[in-house]
C-alpha cells in the first residue's frame, strides 16, 4: 500500500475531528492512538471487504481455527508493518511531534488467554494471512481478560483486566450475523411417518451469540483474514421476559477467561463457554457455506475446522447435530463429513489438563449432544471391540465411568491429530493417547510449533533486524528461512561486534524499563538470564532459584563470576497456591540479593510483574540466556524458546519439547543442555528417588534449601511448603535430580561469557538456525498435510497497489 507522510497527517487530523470533535494536538495520547488505529482500520477496510467474498468466489478452501484463547498482542504496529506503511506513518507522526512508540504503548493488549496456547493461535492467524491461507479464528470475546498481576509484599495480587474500558478500535460488532445457541431443557425425538427424526426442544435456554470480527492483516499480502470472537447476550425481543438472574446466567458465559473450575458451578460455566463458541462458530460456518454450495456433503472440500486443544472438541458432536438434525444426512454420511472436516491438535500431556466432563453435567446442559455422544461411543465400541479387544477399547472410548473424555472424542471425530513437537507427538502416541494411536495409527502426525518473526524480530528487535538487512539483505523479512545465510558470518569480527552492539541497545532499553518498574538499577553489561513463561511446578522456576542461591553463596564466599541479572516474568493461576508460593520465593530472593552489598553488581534478580505479550516484546530482544528447564517429558513444545533463540539468546535447556529440535537445528555445541531425558525421568520414577540424599551430599544445595526455612528468607508458610515439596514429598518434578547438571551447564555459559566474540558467534548461530521455527512454515505444513488448503500459488502473490 502506498501512503505519503503528508497523507498520514491529513488522515489523522480528520480522524481526530470525526471521533473526538477535537484537534489532534489537543487530544491525550490514548485518543491520539485511537485516531491512528481508526485510520489504519479504514485503510485496511476495502481489502478486508474484498477478501471476504474473494475466497468463496474463487472456491478456495477456508480454514477455521477454533480456540478458546487468543493472545494477539497489541495490533497497531503489527498492522502498520503488515500493510507496508510502517515507515511513512512513523515519519508522519514524528513530523507532527508525536512519538510512535509512545502511541503504540497506549493500546490495551487483549489478554484473552493464559499463555502458550493462545499466543500460538494468534501467531498462526498472522502466519496464515501472511502465506495466503484463507484463515479464520473462532473464539470467545471475554469481557475481562486474564488478570492484571501486581506484587504486594512479594505476593501475587490479581486485579481485573478491564480491557474494553476504552473500547477496542480493531473489533467490529456484527449483530446481523448473530446466531442462537441452546442450553438445557429437554429434547424429545419426533419420528415422522418416513422415519425421519426431528428433535423437539422443550424449556431450553436460548443465548444470543454475537460475533465481533477483527482483521488479521497478512504481511504485504493483498488479502486479509478474520478473527471472529463471540459474545453472549440475551436474545433481543424474546417472547419471555427474563429475570435478572437468567440474564446474568447468559452474560456470565463470556464474562471471564477460565473461571475457577475447582467447583461444580465453575465447571458448568466452562462447559457452557466451550459449547457456546463451538456451536456459534459451526452454525455460522455451515450457513455461510450453503450460500455458495448446494450440499453439506461438500463441506470438507471447502472447509477445514481445526480443534485447538480439547476445549472445542464438542465440535465433533455439534457438527453431527447440524448435519443430522438440520440437514437430514444419514448417520454414516454425517459421520464421514464430520471426520473429513475436523482435525485436532493436542497441546499438553499434563494429566490435570486433559479434560473430562461428568456425564450428569453435560447431559443437563447439552441434552441433544449427550444423545449423540452416546451414539458415537456405542458405534465406536461396536466397530473396534472385535479387532482390538474389550480392554483397549474401554481405555480408548469417549464415555467411561460416568465421564466424557474430550481428547478421545476429538481423536475419534478428526481425520488427523497432531502434537506440537517431535517428542510430544511421540509421547502422545506411546503414552497419553496410546490406545487411540493403536486403533488409528495413521491419524497421528507431528507439527512442531512456530513463532512469527515479524513480531519478534522485525518489530520487537529493530537493532537486530537492521543488522540482518545489512549483512544478508532484506529477503529474510518475507522468508525467514533466508536467515540461515547469517551462519557464514560467524568468523567476521565486525559482524560479531555489530551483534554485540545490537544486543546491548536492547539491554539498555530493558534496563531502563526495570529501573522504571522495580526501581532497580541494573547494568546492561551483566548477563541477562531470562525465564519467561507461566508459573508452574513442571517448568521449574524453582530450579532457577536454586541456581541463584548457589551463585549467591559462591559470591559471598569470594568466588569471581561474570555478573548476572536473572529476569523472571510469569503469572500463576489464581487458585494455584504452590505456584504463588514460588512467586513469593523469587521476590524474596530478589530482595535479599539486590540489597546485599557483598554480591551487588555481580548478582541481581528482577521479577517483572504482569507478564503478557507486550512485556515479552521488551524482554526477549534483551536476553542473553534463555532458560528452558522444564522436567523432560512435560513441556509439550514451548515457544518462548523459539522467540529467544530468534533474537540471539543462548538456550540453557533440558531435552524437552521443542528444545530437542532447537538443539538439532543449532548443533549441540551452540546450546547448553543438561539434565535427564524423558526416558531417564520415566525410569527414575519407577526406580524411586531420594532427594534428601542429594541435598545431604551437596553442601551448597543443602544450605540453599535450609534458607527456605531458617529465617534467612522471610517467606512465611511458602518456605515450608516448598521445602517439604522437595524433601518430604519426593520432589515430583525432579528439581534436585537435575540440580548438579544444571549448575554445571550454567557455569559453562559463565565461561563462554568471558570471550565476547565466542559468545556472539554462538548467538549468531542461534539466530541463523531460527528460521525453521517460523510459524509461516508451520502453517504451510498444516495447510499441506492436514487442512489441504495450501493456496494455489503458495501464497507468494505480492501486494498490489
Ligand atoms: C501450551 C504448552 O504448555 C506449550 O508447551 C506449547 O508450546 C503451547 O501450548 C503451544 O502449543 N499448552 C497450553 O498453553 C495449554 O493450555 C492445554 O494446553
Amino acid at each position: 500500500m502506498n501512503l505519503t507522510k503528508e497523507q498520514v497527517s491529513q488522515l489523522l487530523h480528520e480522524a481526530a475531528i470525526t471521533l473526538f470533535a477535537d484537534s489532534l494536538e489537543e487530544l491525550p495520547p490514548r485518543q491520539q492512538y485511537q485516531a491512528l488505529a481508526f485510520v489504519v482500520k479504514g485503510l485496511a477496510g476495502p481489502t478486508w471487504a474484498a477478501a471476504k467474498h474473494g475466497a468463496d468466489e474463487r472456491g478456495q478452501k477456508q480454514v477455521y481455527y477454533f480456540a478458546i484463547e487468543f493472545m494477539p498482542g497489541r495490533l497497531l504496529a503489527s498492522n502498520l508493518l503488515n500493510l507496508g506503511i510502517l515507515e511513512p506513518v512513523e515519519a508522519g507522526l514524528r513530523d507532527l511531534g508525536l512519538d510512535p512508540a509512545a502511541l503504540y504503548a497506549e493500546e490495551t493488549e487483549p489478554g484473552l488467554g493464559n499463555g502458550g496456547l493462545g499466543r500460538l493461535g494468534s501467531a498462526f492467524l498472522d502466519a496464515m494471512a501472511a502465506v495466503g491461507i484463507v484463515g479464520n479464528g473462532n473464539g470467545v470475546r471475554y469481557d475481562q481478560g486474564l488478570f492484571e498481576q501486581r506484587f504486594v509484599d512479594g505476593y501475587q495480587v490479581e486485579l481485573p483486566d478491564d480491557w474494553l474500558r476504552d473500547a477496542d478500535v480493531w473489533e467490529t460488532r456484527k449483530a446481523d450475523r448473530a446466531v442462537i445457541v441452546r442450553f438445557g431443557g429437554q429434547v424429545l425425538l419426533d419420528r415422522d411417518r418416513l422415519g425421519q427424526i426431528t428433535p423437539v426442544y422443550r424449556g431450553a435456554e436460548e443465548v444470543f451469540a454475537v460475533p465481533y470480527d477483527t482483521a488479521i492483516i497478512g504481511y504485504h499480502q493483498p488479502r486479509i483474514d478474520t478473527m471472529r470472537l463471540w459474545h453472549a447476550e440475551p436474545v433481543p425481543d424474546a417472547p419471555e421476559v427474563l429475570t435478572a438472574a437468567a440474564r446474568a446466567r447468559i452474560t456470565a458465559i463470556t464474562e471471564t477467561l477460565y473461571p475457577d473450575d475447582s467447583n461444580l458451578a465453575g465447571q458448568e460455566l466452562r462447559l457452557r463457554q466451550e459449547y457456546f463458541f463451538v456451536s456459534a462458530g459451526l452454525q455460522s460456518i455451515v450457513a455461510h457455506f450453503l450460500k455458495y454450495h448446494k450440499s453439506v456433503l461438500q463441506l470438507p472440500k471447502y472447509v477445514a475446522v481445526h480443534i485447538n486443544d480439547t476445549h472445542p472438541a464438542l465440535a465433533v458432536a455439534e457438527l453431527m447435530r447440524l448435519l443430522l438434525d438440520e440437514h437430514h444426512l444419514s448417520w454414516e454420511s454425517a459421520w464421514q463429513t464430520t471426520v473429513a472436516t475436523l482435525s485436532y491438535t493436542n497441546h499438553t500431556l499434563l494429566p490435570e489438563a486433559l479434560e473430562q466432563w461428568p456425564v450428569d453435567l453435560l447431559a443437563a446442559q447439552l441434552p441433544r449432544l449427550w444423545q449423540l455422544i452416546q451414539e458415537i461411543d456405542r458405534r465406536f465400541r461396536l466397530r473396534y471391540t472385535g479387532p482390538f479387544g474389550q480392554l483397549l477399547v474401554d481405555r480408548a472410548a469417549p464415555v467411561v465411568d460416568g465421564q466424557i473424555k474430550m481428547a478421545a472424542l476429538a481423536v475419534i471425530g478428526s481425520h488427523t491429530v497432531n502434537g506440537v513437537a517431535k517428542l510430544h507427538t511421540q509421547l502422545l502416541k506411546t503414552q497419553t493417547l496410546k490406545e487411540l494411536a493403536t486403533i488409528f495409527p495413521a491419524r497421528f502426525v507431528n507439527k512442531t510449533n512456530g513463532i512469527t518473526p515479524r513480531r519478534w524480530l522485525q518489530l520487537a528487535d529493530a537493532p537486530l533486524a537492521g543488522l540482518l538487512d545489512v549483512q544478508i539483505g532484506p529477503g529474510w523479512r518475507t522468508d525467514a528461512r533466508d536467515i540461515a545465510a547469517l551462519a557464514d558470518k560467524q568468523d567476521d569480527p565486525a559482524v560479531l561486534d555489530a551483534l554485540i552492539a545490537a544486543k546491548q541497545a536492547n539491554k539498555v532499553a530493558l534496563a531502563g524499563y526495570i529501573q522504571e518498574t522495580l526501581g532497580l538499577r541494573v547494568s546492561p553489561a551483566m548477563i541477562f538470564d531470562v525465564q519467561i513463561k507461566r508459573m508452574h511446578a513442571y517448568k521449574r522456576q524453582l530450579l532457577h532459584v536454586l541456581g541463584i542461591l548457589e551463585a549467591y553463596q559462591a559470591l559471598r564466599a569470594g568466588e569471581k563470576r561474570p555478573p548476572r541479572l536473572h529476569i523472571f516474568a510469569a503469572k500463576a493461576a489464581p487458585s494455584y497456591t504452590y505456584a504463588k508460593d514460588i512467586i513469593k520465593l523469587i521476590n524474596t530472593v530478589a530482595d535479599l540479593v539486590n540489597h546485599d552489598p557483598a554480591v551487588n553488581g555481580a548478582l541481581q534478580v528482577a521479577f517483572l510483574p504482569n507478564y503478557n505479550v507486550s512485556l515479552a516484546e521488551k524482554i526477549v530482544p534483551a536476553a542473553d540466556i534463555s532458560e528452558q528447564i522444564s522436567l523432560a517429558g512435560m513441556e509439550a513444545s514451548g515457544t518462548s524458546n523459539m522467540k529467544l533463540m530468534t533474537d540471539g539468546a543462548i538456550t540453557l535447556a533440558t531435552l524437552d519439547g521443542a528444545n530437542i529440535e532447537i538443539a538439532e537445528a543449532v548443533g549441540t555445541s551452540n546450546i547448553a543442555l543438561f539434565g535427564m531425558t524423558a526416558e531417564e525421568v520415566a525410569a527414575r520414577r519407577t526406580a524411586g528417588y531420594d532427594p534428601a540424599a542429594i541435598a545431604e551430599a551437596d553442601p551448597r544445595l543443602k544450605k540453599s534449601l535450609g534458607m527456605l526455612i531458617d529465617g534467612s528468607l522471610p517467606l512465611g508458610s511458602a518456605g515450608h511448603t516448598i521445602y517439604e515439596s522437595l524433601l518430604v514429598d519426593h520432589d515430583e518434578y525432579f528439581v534436585l535430580a537435575d540440580y548438579a547438571s544444571y549448575i554445571h551447564a550454567s557455569r559453562v555459559l559463565d565461561q563462554l561469557w568471558t570471550d565476547p566474540h565466542g559468545w556472539a558467534a554462538v548467538a549468531l548461530q542461534n539466530i541463523a538456525a531460527s528460521g525453521r521455527f517460523s510459524a509461516d512454515d508451520t502453517v504451510r505444513r498444516y495447510a499441506k498435510e492436514i487442512w489441504h488448503a495450501l493456496p494455489a500459488r503458495g501464497g507468494q502473490e505480492k501486494w498490489q497497489n
